[in-house]
């Protein structure tokens, strides 16, 4: 096992790697198994941001400065994910803003740019959706050559509530040129130099994305008012997209007459090649192209990895599968590593964009060790593959099956 030391040592690697290394991996297990199939522990690198990490209940921690935490799979359970249970990924540091006087900005090719008040965009009609955001370096644990980048293993996925306002809405209003192609979208983080002139992230969409019926500019998270983490007062909420195309802390929409070109929306960010490449191949820039749709993937969130079902064969299994702009038709498990395949029963999603919830209850045929796979299959009849698929230069699109363990004794 790569990460075989004990809690403190852990936390002195983490520590003399400024926070950018893998999180403490527990290695108090009763019997032998890899390390994604467990979850890893919380690693407090910096006491400033105890308040932060008091706020999340469970996550783990890949990174302070910025602030990144993953949730492990069984604490995705819940078919809504409470707020304190969802992932954080910042680019930037995280502002605290005052709301008084905040305006949206909406200009670019657009007819009668527009500058609003929080008090004016809550005067379009409003939604409420559950709607998954699933950051495109989900699974970047997963590569070989390694990608740099925050180590997610499977938790930078989440599917919350948000009540705000079709961005179509707004941008109907300002009036779009034909000229318009593209959002670009502009948050009020400051970079982590603290240059004010340098912006962490803007990234944007095709204007088909922004237009599409469940893109929300949204304020409220379950509820309750966005917190700061995760973009107080206003975000946009592009589901089934990379998450970063869902800018927090909103500012101002450009609208763009050609791709925007904010920043980590040029070069090898949030691209991947446009052919299969040979892991560690080098891809020349113009041979690559930005993530548009999430692929097909699920989640096993109960029971939690690894479990040692005692005097018991049958046991029951959940989760949650969805698959990027299209829905899911079925998730299958197997618990003979793929040799046959069990279908379960799956919902329906309970708006376009949310998770789906699936279980079945599996019945061990005897005992030993079993780990059940699980593999969902998107209304297009595309798969989740079983091992890490095509390989790219930034580590996106790991949608490989999730895995858990279960020693039936
Ligand atoms: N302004 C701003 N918006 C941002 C980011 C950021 O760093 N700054 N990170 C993006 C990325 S990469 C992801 S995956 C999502 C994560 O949303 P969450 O932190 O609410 O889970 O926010 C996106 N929006
Ligand atoms: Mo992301």
């Amino acid at each position: 096992m790569r990460n075989h030391k004990n809690h403190n040592s852990s936390r002195r690697e983490f520590l003399k790697y400024g926070g950018l290394s893998a999180a403490a991996i527990s290695t108090d297990l009763t019997f032998p198994i890899f390390e994604y199939l467990q979850s890893k522990s919380i690693t407090y690198a910096d006491p400033l941001h105890e308040k932060i990490i008091s706020e999340k209940n469970g996550l783990s921690i890949l990174n302070n400065r910025p602030f990144n935490a993953e949730t492990p799979p069984h604490l995705l359970d819940d078919n809504i994910t409470p707020n304190d249970r969802h992932f954080v990924r910042n680019n930037g540091l995280a502002p605290q803003i005052d709301p008084t006087g905040w305006t949206l900005t909406v200009d670019g090719e657009v007819h009668t740019p527009l500058v609003l008040t929080l008090k004016q965009l809550k005067q379009f009609k409003q939604y409420t959706y559950a709607l998954q955001i699933e950051c495109g370096g989900n699974g970047r644990a997963g590569f070989n050559p390694p990608a740099k980048g925050n180590q997610w293993t499977y938790g930078a996925i989440g599917c919350a509530t948000y009540t705000g306002v079709k961005m179509r809405d707004v941008l109907h209003l300002a009036g779009l040129k034909s000229s318009a192609v593209y959002t670009g979208y502009y948050g009020e983080d400051p970079h982590l130099s603290g240059d004010p002139n340098k912006v962490s992230i803007s990234r944007g969409t095709p204007i088909s994305k922004a237009l599409d019926e469940y893109t929300l500019i949204a304020w409220e998270m379950n509820g309750q008012p966005l917190t700061a983490l995760h973009g107080f007062p206003l975000r946009v909420v592009t589901p089934g997209w990379p998450g970063s195309t869902s800018i927090k802390w909103l500012k101002r929409i450009f609208v763009r007459n050609k791709e925007h070109d904010g920043a980590k929306m040029t070069g090898y960010s949030y691209r991947v090649p446009r052919y299969s490449v040979a892991p560690g191949s080098h891809i020349p820039k113009k041979d690559m192209r930005i993530i548009e749709s999430m692929p097909v993937k699920s989640l096993i969130t109960f029971p939690k990895s690894p479990l040692n079902l005692r005097n018991k064969k049958s046991l029951l299994v959940r989760g949650h599968a969805w698959a990027g702009d299209r829905s899911v038709k079925d998730v299958h498990l197997s618990i003979n590593f793929g040799a046959s395949w069990l279908k379960t029963s799956l919902s329906a999603p309970i708006n376009p964009y949310a998770w789906q919830n699936w279980n079945t209850v599996i019945n061990f045929p005897q005992k030993g060790y079993y780990e059940i796979w699980a593999r969902a299959t998107d209304s297009a009849g595309k798969m989740q593959p079983m091992v890490v698929p095509g390989w790219n230069p930034k580590g996106y699109l790991n949608n490989a099956m999730h895995r858990i363990a279960v020693n039936v004794i």
